[in-house]
């Protein structure tokens, strides 16, 4: 077969494992669109517009490993730089963005293009990707193709981070030579061992002088690959295991050590006390940001803490590198003897929310306890930023269950595109999402890509008719919305031949009821409007909020 620089694009995303990729047509991707059309291993999918299209190739790349979005030149590019590249860089999630380009022959001519700011420099959008890139490429020259794409993919790869590619849109059709061996894009750097081994010997040395020890899991330990490793050396300590906010579900919640969520003053009942007292805490790729120490009040730092990270391990002041997260946790949990201190005595946290009678009005509480109930091992639930981060982090998960949110970036309304490609991704999943009301304003029109590729995803879409967690870090007349009839839009989005399904739970019946024809319903995405209490929250999301405020203000330091 003869490549051209398209169908050398598609055959190596289809090497990597991608099976669909994300797309928004425009003059200039258009022939690439027609190229990767071609790879009849490969399906293109469509958005309603370019900051959905990064979301789902984001949430794909949860779901499936990689991600890939297709957009046009900068209107597109621009709009998709948040989701695809900026999100998936917070995230570490390897996210391809590839950007149809002007004609090769514009660039440095001094013709002035459509979509563009009218001015006749064409670098900017490739500098500003650069930004927020493990790799980013232009493409002008058909024979330059392999070696770029490769280079792009191999770091995305590598990094567990967002890549961009520009391809001119006069180049895509060209040939080009035939990709080479996947292998050059998967092989691993080489560990060294002696690093390894001194890293191994520090960590067992320093673990031999403590009894209360307790592992604490981060959101990097997924991107490290390092999530059975991990459970290894749980198994092998038989001590205390808590998971940070952000890595909920990236631990086995039916592992006997698990212990609940850390996250300062509103950590599960326990945790707190336990990583507090430890006189050993192993932390395995975490993410100190403002939120997650509570506006830096609760960040475990100094000598106790042996910091295991993707690239490197910190102990006692030492610091190891040259292997990855994976091989350290399995070498360590060959060597360490058992700690089971921090378990003696302790218990999971557990979710005991009395059911609510049919007839009274829906609540909070209730509404989680339903959710709750549906979860399964094969259940992911995506989270947005709100107050359903506090709800998912009450909820006891089965094990193999999935719980997504994007704590770092927080990029409200992220949850509806990002389910929907998740939900592309990984469609014999059941997958759910919790959405704010507010969040769901930004990106409601993906649902019409949930009904058009008959995804069963179910929304449960909160109606408290505001921003529930602005308001809890800071009140004022910007944190209430325009109300829309949530239910009703599904009939909107349905158009003549879809099967979305919109229904109103005001009742914890009306919400039981909802949630089996959701269930019912295998060919279209179902949107459950969920009508709580305006002033109804977690007590997590007050306390939490108050803390991010007081942070918020501190007062400048003056220097005068
Ligand atoms: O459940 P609830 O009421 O907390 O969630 P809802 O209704 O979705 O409200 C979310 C409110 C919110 C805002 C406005 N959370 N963070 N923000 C700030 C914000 C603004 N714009 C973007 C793109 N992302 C943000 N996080």
């Amino acid at each position: 077969m003869s490549y051209n620089v398209g169908k050398y694009l598609a055959k190596r995303l289809e090497q990597i494992g991608i099976k669909d990729h994300f797309a928004v047509a425009g003059d200039y991707n258009l022939v690439l669109l027609d190229q990767l059309l071609d790879n009849k291993n490969l399906k293109q999918i469509y958005d309603c517009n370019e900051l959905n299209c990064g979301f789902a190739a984001e949430g794909y790349a949860r779901a499936n490993g990689a991600g890939v979005c297709v957009v046009t030149f900068s209107v597109g590019a621009i709009s998709g730089m948040n989701s695809a590249l900026g999100g998936a860089y917070a995230e570490n999630l390897p996210v391809l963005m590839v950007s149809g380009g002007p004609n090769s022959n514009d660039y440095g001519s001094g013709h002035i293009l459509h979509h563009t700011t009218g001015k006749t420099d064409y670098d900017y959008q490739m500098e500003m990707a650069k930004q927020v890139t493990c790799a980013a490429e232009r493409i002008t020259q058909a024979s330059e193709a392999p070696q770029k794409i490769d280079h792009v993919l191999r770091t995305m790869l590598r990094e567990r981070k967002p890549a961009y590619l520009e391809i001119s849109c006069n180049i895509s059709a060209q040939e080009c030579p035939a990709p080479g061996p996947v292998s050059t894009l998967l092989a691993e750097p080489k560990t060294d061992k002696t690093s390894l081994d001194a890293a191994v010997k520090k960590s067992a040395d320093f673990l031999k002088g403590a009894e209360r020890v307790v592992i604490l899991v981060g959101s990097k330990v997924r991107p490290a690959d390092a999530e059975k490793q991990a459970v290894e050396l749980a198994d092998k300590l038989g001590c205390a295991v808590t998971v940070m906010a952000a890595a909920k579900s990236y631990f086995p919640e039916q592992h006997p050590g698990f212990r609940g969520v850390y996250w300062g003053v509103v950590s599960s009942p326990g945790a707190q006390e336990l990583v507090d007292s430890a006189d050993a805490l192993i932390t395995i790729g975490p993410n100190w940001n403002d939120y997650a120490t509570v506006g830096w009040r609760a960040w475990p730092r100094g000598k106790r803490v042996l910091q295991v990270e993707p690239d490197r391990v910190l102990v006692e002041n030492e610091s190891f590198a040259g292997f990855p997260m994976r091989e350290f946790l399995s070498e360590l949990s060959k060597v360490v003897t058992p700690k089971p201190e921090t378990t003696k005595n302790t218990t999971a946290p557990k979710l005991e929310i009395p059911a609510a009678a049919p007839s009274a009005p829906l609540t909070n509480d209730e509404m989680t306890r339903q959710i709750q109930e549906l979860l399964t091992p094969d259940t992911t639930l995506m989270v947005e930023t709100g107050d359903s981060w506090f709800n998912a982090m009450r909820m006891n998960l089965p094990n193999g269950c999935r719980v997504e949110s994007e704590m770092q970036w927080g990029h409200i309304g992220w949850s509806i595109p990002s389910g929907f490609g998740c939900a592309v991704g990984a469609p014999n999943r059941r997958n759910l999402i919790m959405c704010g009301d507010g969040s769901f304003q930004l990106t409601a029109q993906e649902v019409g890509q949930m009904i058009r590729y008959e995804l069963p995803v179910i929304i449960f879409l909160v109606d408290n008719k505001g921003y529930g967690i602005e308001i809890a870090i800071h009140d004022g007349p910007y944190n209430y919305i325009q109300n829309w009839n949530y239910a009703a839009l599904m009939d909107a989005f349905n158009g003549e031949k879809g099967h979305g399904l919109g229904l109103v739970a005001k009742t914890a019946g009306e919400m039981a009821e909802a949630i089996k024809k959701g269930l019912a319903n295998k060919k279209g995405p179902t949107l459950i409007q969920c009508c709580i209490p305006q002033d109804d929250c977690t007590e997590a999301l007050t306390v939490w909020g108050r803390e991010v405020a007081q942070t918020n203000a501190r007062p400048p330091i003056v220097n005068d």
